[in-house]
């Protein structure tokens, strides 16, 4: 078990071990940052992401340089759409819909460009990526049960988008028993006001469902920490 370390961060110091703590980083695709994709197709301006890359790429490489494990998310579908309610494949009405040919192939259907993670943020050979059909990474996933093989507790939090994916993860982490800090430079939104008050309801009430911090903090606290020794096998609830 190593010592355990302060990140400045809202409402509160976060407190963590670097051996049970994890980056998770969140739907960082193709399909919602290049333009012509899924997050397009939806009526949005894909720069307003962008912006999250290179804080988020640095983040990354001080979570390896660590010895973090990073874990990587994709939000997309099966090729027959099995896995896509019609709540979520006939909502709205976008200019493309969720299996329709893009620029990038199928929206958001895995396996195609598209759906990759984009080139800036590639993982790592032996990272894991974990492909989740909904908002929530734990939903309909193996996430619960890489976390407790890893023995994680803490989860630093990355990724977009802001109020969707990246809020829905750290709701369900939060009721799962993980202790979660969002990194703000290092989580995007296509709505400047939804990414402020975003990330205002995460640490409110005394960190209704977790802390706020930005990327320097993060990495001066990892470059401060001690060498990792594992920690036994956390067991979430
Ligand atoms: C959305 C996501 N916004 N990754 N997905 O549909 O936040």
């Amino acid at each position: 078990m190593t010592a355990v370390q302060h990140i400045p961060a809202q409402p509160t110091e976060f407190s963590f071990g670097p051996g049970t703590t994890a980056l998770v980083v969140i739907d960082m695709q193709r399909d919602f940052l290049l333009p012509g994709g899924f997050g397009e197709s939806l009526g949005n301006d894909v720069a307003q992401l962008r912006k999250v890359i290179e804080p988020l790429a640095h983040l990354m490489a001080a979570a390896r340089a660590a010895g973090l494990p990073v874990i990587h998310t994709r939000e997309g579908h099966l090729p027959d759409l099995s896995d896509c309610p019609p709540a979520k494949l006939l909502r709205g009405s976008p200019s493309q819909r969720i299996g329709d040919p893009g620029k990038y192939g199928r929206l958001l259907v895995r396996g195609e460009y598209g759906h990759g993670i984009i080139d800036e943020l590639t993982p790592l050979p032996g990272e894991v990526v974990i492909d989740k059909p909904g908002k929530g990474a734990f939903y309909a996933t193996e996430l619960a049960q890489v976390l407790a093989q890893k023995s994680i507790a803490s989860l630093l939090v990355t990724g977009v988008t802001t109020e969707v994916c990246v809020h829905t993860t750290v709701r369900e982490a939060n009721d799962r028993g993980y202790e979660c800090l969002v990194v703000s430079d290092c989580v995007g939104s296509y709505f400047a006001e939804f990414q402020r008050v975003g990330l205002e309801m995460i640490a409110a009430q005394g960190g209704i469902f977790g802390w706020v911090t930005d990327s320097p903090a993060v990495i001066d606290a990892l470059a401060a920490a001690p060498p990792i020794t594992r920690a036994p096998a956390h067991t979430p609830v």
